[in-house]
């Protein structure tokens, strides 16, 4: 790019323009037809600046909701019921870092550093999934979290592992992979639960189930006709279902497996549609939603506090790393 712009650089500033904007003109319908054909577009490939400015929101804001998505689960693994599920409690909330770690990786392929990204999470200036603003008040809501927001996770994500960036699609591959095994790892330990618990385990997931469906619906965004953003990465490929399409195809899903759970879904309105073939809904609280993404949830503050406690205490860690690096360089020059 940088090349692009010193080669059109002539004494006349109108022919310059000109010369650069049908140049523009020429690669834009170049990625357009590539788009169309369904290529993949990589980090080294020319893409219009709006293109790479969404990608970056985007994958930075998935980034960061994985890794604050680490903190609710994070929060029951000293009290996890048994050694079993302690286990498989802690594999789950390092795979959530994991999924962080490819996902900035994937990022920083578009030119924006990782320092960057996190400068904006801990300012406020980046957002993460609104769902990781709610508290994780006892066991069951692990297993809910498991069973709905990876559930939900995984319904957003598949569609994205045919993404048109390249690093974004194939991280995406592995992610798929492990949220699937987050989701029924959440919904077995709700039917164990439900089928051999107590009468007060079986409230307990009733209860944890009554305070997650609503939020859990609203992570798949604000509804289409609302959406700033869907209408241009719908035409990029940067997204392939719609808000509103994937909440629908979420909730047709859940509502079978909630029966197989013998839990209630805390929504009256909630009607199977003969004519729709799908199932009817309540009206979702946007207020709540809008309220939560703006700063105002149960715990954005809590979580946000937490991330930049971790950041600031790990500065003794970074600052070793870089002292070996540079170490290791000096050892390199010296031998050579
Ligand atoms: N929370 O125009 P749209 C997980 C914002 S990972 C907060 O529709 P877009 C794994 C949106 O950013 C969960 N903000 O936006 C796990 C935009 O604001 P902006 C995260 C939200 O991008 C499980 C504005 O509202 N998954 O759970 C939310 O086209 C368990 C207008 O919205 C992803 O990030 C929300 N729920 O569509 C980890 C998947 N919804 O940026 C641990 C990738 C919307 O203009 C434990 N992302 N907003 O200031 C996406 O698919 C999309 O970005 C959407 C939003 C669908 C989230």
């Amino acid at each position: 790019m940088y090349t692009q712009a010193m080669d059109t650089q002539g004494k006349d500033g109108d022919a310059r323009k000109a010369v650069r904007s049908a140049e523009d003109l020429q690669m834009e319908e170049r990625f357009e037809a590539r788009i169309a054909e369904g290529e993949f577009i990589e980090p080294k490939d020319w893409m219009p600046d709006h293109y790479r400015k969404t990608l970056v929101r985007q994958i930075s804001q998935h980034a960061h909701s994985e890794i604050v998505g680490m903190l609710p689960e994070g929060n029951w693994i000293t009290r996890a019921p048994t050694l079993k599920r302690k286990a498989i409690l802690l594999a789950k909330v390092q795979d959530e870092g994991g999924h962080g770690l490819y996902l900035y990786s994937a990022a920083e392929t578009l030119g924006t550093s990782r320092d960057q990204m996190l400068e904006a999470l801990h300012t406020g200036k980046a957002k993460y999934s609104s769902i990781f603003n709610y508290p994780t008040l006892t066991w069951a809501d692990v297993g809910v979290i498991g069973w709905l927001v990876d559930g939900a996770a995984i319904m957003n994500q598949v569609p994205i592992c045919r993404c048109s960036y390249g690093p974004y699609a194939r991280a995406m591959i592995r992610v798929c992979r492990e949220e699937s095994f987050h989701q029924r790892q959440g919904y077995e330990s709700l039917l164990t639960m439900m089928e051999k618990g107590t009468g007060a385990q079986r409230a307990m997931v009733q209860d944890a189930v009554n305070r997650w469906w609503w939020p859990s619906i609203m992570m798949f965004g604000p509804p289409d006709d609302q959406s700033p953003n869907s209408a241009q990465s719908m035409r990029w490929g940067i997204k392939r279902v719609s808000n509103d399409e994937l909440r629908q195809k979420f909730i047709d899903a859940t509502v079978e497996q909630a029966k197989v759970l013998g839990v209630s879904l805390p929504d009256p309105e909630l009607k199977w549609n003969e004519e729709r073939q799908h199932y009817d809904f309540g009206a979702i609280d946007w207020t709540e939603f809008w309220n939560v993404i703006g700063g105002n949830g149960p715990c954005n503050r809590e979580r946000l506090n937490a991330r930049v406690k971790a950041w600031d205490d790990g500065a003794w860690v970074r600052e070793a790393a870089l002292a070996y690096a540079r170490k290791q360089t000096e050892g390199i020059k010296e031998a050579a």
